[in-house]
């Protein structure tokens, strides 16, 4: 193969979003990148070991919460409705939600289609009763369901603390486009990790075997392979911090010492101390929980946390 045609192939690779978000983000004072660029292939996989580290309590306690309230959300949801999935990734803990409240239908949706279609077929093949209608979106827009579903009651599930990478007016209007896409009197069942203590939070976002820092650092090897970097990976560490005043982990990036590279031919230095803000997440006590629904549009019906309080899930109703 030719190296233009190589390069070429290799220029088509990157999203032009992505790129625009590097490039400007690099440019912010303080420096900050969306970690919704996390999710590559690696990071999407590196995620996956996070999901399963000791330190990392978010995923295992939803998802067994969810396992014990599936009666408690059967009473509150009835059969036959239409379970719409925000930004469904893997769907691992949609089933848990369909044994419990026996969908008509279930609509995944998510910006990456490789995810969307592989996630589906297995939840097809699992549940071969029930129709399932993959939608390519991004989530934080208002989505025009499929009209199929138009006059099936509908509930949105947005699990994971997702919630939590946004600030909070974000937040809000992500709430509120999901009002809209659900449209009046739907449900939603939304996952939110709670504030507890640093010494809890800061290692479930700074593990001991090392597995966050490497997810944090691919964002830097995403922009050496999609956008022809060439940071020396060797010149960042990874940092977790919690952020008091904002109800926050952050995860930065931090220059060991100073450091010039090139992203897209465009020159970039960095001094030792700086840091690439690359992550928030934000926690939420109970009654921050509510008034953000509440501000998003949704009325709290239930909630369920674990013995601990340590993650909460919450019914709302549009
Ligand atoms: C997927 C956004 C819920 O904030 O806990 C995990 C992502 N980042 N470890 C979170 C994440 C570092 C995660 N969310």
């Amino acid at each position: 193969m030719l190296k233009q045609e190589m390069e070429d192939g290799q220029a088509s690779l990157a999203d032009p979003q992505f790129r625009a978000d590097v490039l400007n983000g690099l440019t912010l004072r303080p420096r900050a990148i969306p970690a919704r660029w996390f999710y590559d292939r690696r990071g999407s996989d590196l995620f996956e070991d996070i999901t399963r580290l000791p330190e990392y309590y978010p995923t295992r306690t939803e998802t067994a919460l969810l396992e014990q309230i599936g009666s408690d959300l059967a009473r509150h949801v009835a059969p036959g409705a239409a379970l719409v999935e925000f930004g469904s990734g893997s769907s691992t803990k949609t089933p848990l939600v369909i044994d419990a409240i026996q969908p008509s239908a279930y609509v995944p949706i998510d910006i990456s289609g490789d995810m969307l279609r592989e996630s589906s077929r297995v939840v097809s093949d699992r549940y071969p009763n029930m129709l399932v209608l993959p939608f390519e979106a991004d989530f934080t827009r208002l989505v025009d369901l499929p009209r199929t579903i138009e006059s099936t009651p509908k509930i949105g599930f947005f699990p994971g603390s997702t919630i939590g990478n946004l600030m909070p007016r974000p937040a809000v209007d992500l709430l509120r486009a999901m009002r809209g896409s659900l449209g009046e009197g739907s449900r939603l069942i939304i996952g939110m990790d709670r504030i507890k203590d640093p010494s809890v939070l800061v290692p479930a976002y700074d593990d001991a075997a090392g597995v966050t820092a490497a997810f944090n650092c691919n964002l830097l090897a995403r922009i050496n392979r999609e956008l022809e970097g060439t940071i020396p990976l060797d010149a960042f560490r990874h940092r977790a911090i919690w952020n008091d005043d904002r109800a926050r982990i952050e995860m930065h990036l931090e220059a060991t010492r100073d450091v010039s590279f090139e992203v897209e031919e465009r020159p970039f230095s960095i001094t030792a101390g700086e840091t690439i803000h690359t992550e928030n997440s934000h926690k939420y006590g109970p009654r921050d929980a509510r008034i953000l629904l509440r501000a998003g549009g949704w009325t709290p019906v239930a909630e369920w946390t674990d013995p601990d309080g340590l993650f909460a899930v919450i019914l709302a109703e549009a």
